[in-house]
């Protein structure tokens, strides 16, 4: 039996949703609000220590992190779609595009996704309440992006993750121009993670930066992944139900 303990279906937990979703997995879904901080509620905690979603448990062991936690379903669902290339130069290709997702993509995505949204609901909490709210975070560089999302992010910061997103556009654009999916011929997790993350997100965060003229391959590769059934069933995801 699978729980998936995810957010909202975006960026991490979307993409472990869609893992799910591309093998036709049931399994229980048990939704956090971010917003209201229940990620760092002790129970949750006591599940993953950073306090962050996702969180697998299969059987009474718990997985976090999602990029762990998708090659975990892609070496146990044997028999179900593949996202993991046979051939182990195509699977190396696919593990450097994750890890380059995970550590610049991600959180630059993130940052101009929380100085947008979350400062909204940062301000409207009471100042004691907070400050409370912010102890008991995990991690230092989390309790650091809560609070900035209320006083507002830095701009050199805003700038510097601007900077890493225009890089990785033109990366990703390139990579496109030559293969089909982003780690080659082969429709992967690195596909999965980067629509997850930035796929839809980029064009919504700078309608004037990542157009269609710029970027005709990610646009193509975009309108590829909406179309998939599984995409479609992981963006309905029924929150606290048994889906799929
Ligand atoms: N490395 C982690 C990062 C997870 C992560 O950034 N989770 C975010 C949501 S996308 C989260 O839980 N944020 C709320 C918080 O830290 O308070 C993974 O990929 O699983």
């Amino acid at each position: 039996m699978f729980t998936l303990y995810h957010g909202a279906v975006a960026a991490s937990s979307l993409k472990c949703l869609l893992a799910l979703a591309e093998k036709s997995l049931t399994f229980q879904s048990r939704y956090l609000d971010l917003a209201k901080f229940e990620q760092h509620e002790p129970w949750f905690v006591a599940l993953n220590p950073e306090g962050q979603v996702p969180v697998l448990e299969h059987d009474g062991r718990v997985i976090c992190d999602s990029s762990a936690i998708n090659e975990y379903l892609e070496d146990i669902v044997t028999g179900a779609a593949r996202l993991r290339p046979l051939d182990p130069y195509q699977t190396a290709l696919m593990r450097r595009w994750n890890r380059y997702i995970d550590e610049h993509v991600m959180e630059s995505v993130s940052m101009h996704g929380w100085n947008l949204f979350m400062g909204q609901i940062t301000r409207a909490i009471e100042p004691d309440r907070f400050e409370a709210l912010i102890q008991r975070i995990p991690l230092a560089r989390q309790r650091a992006k809560w609070r900035a999302s209320r006083e507002g992010f830095a701009p050199a910061s805003l700038a510097g993750a601007l900077e890493k997103l225009i890089e990785a556009g033109a990366a990703i654009e390139k990579q496109l121009t030559k293969t089909a999916w982003l780690a080659g011929s082969d429709y992967t997790l690195a596909d999965v993670n980067l629509y997850a993350v930035a796929g839809r997100d980029l064009p919504l965060l700078f309608p004037d930066m990542f157009t269609q003229e710029r970027y005709p391959r990610l646009f193509e590769w975009m309108a590829r992944m909406s179309a998939r059934p599984a995409v479609t069933a992981a963006s309905e995801v029924k929150l606290n139900e048994i889906n799929f």
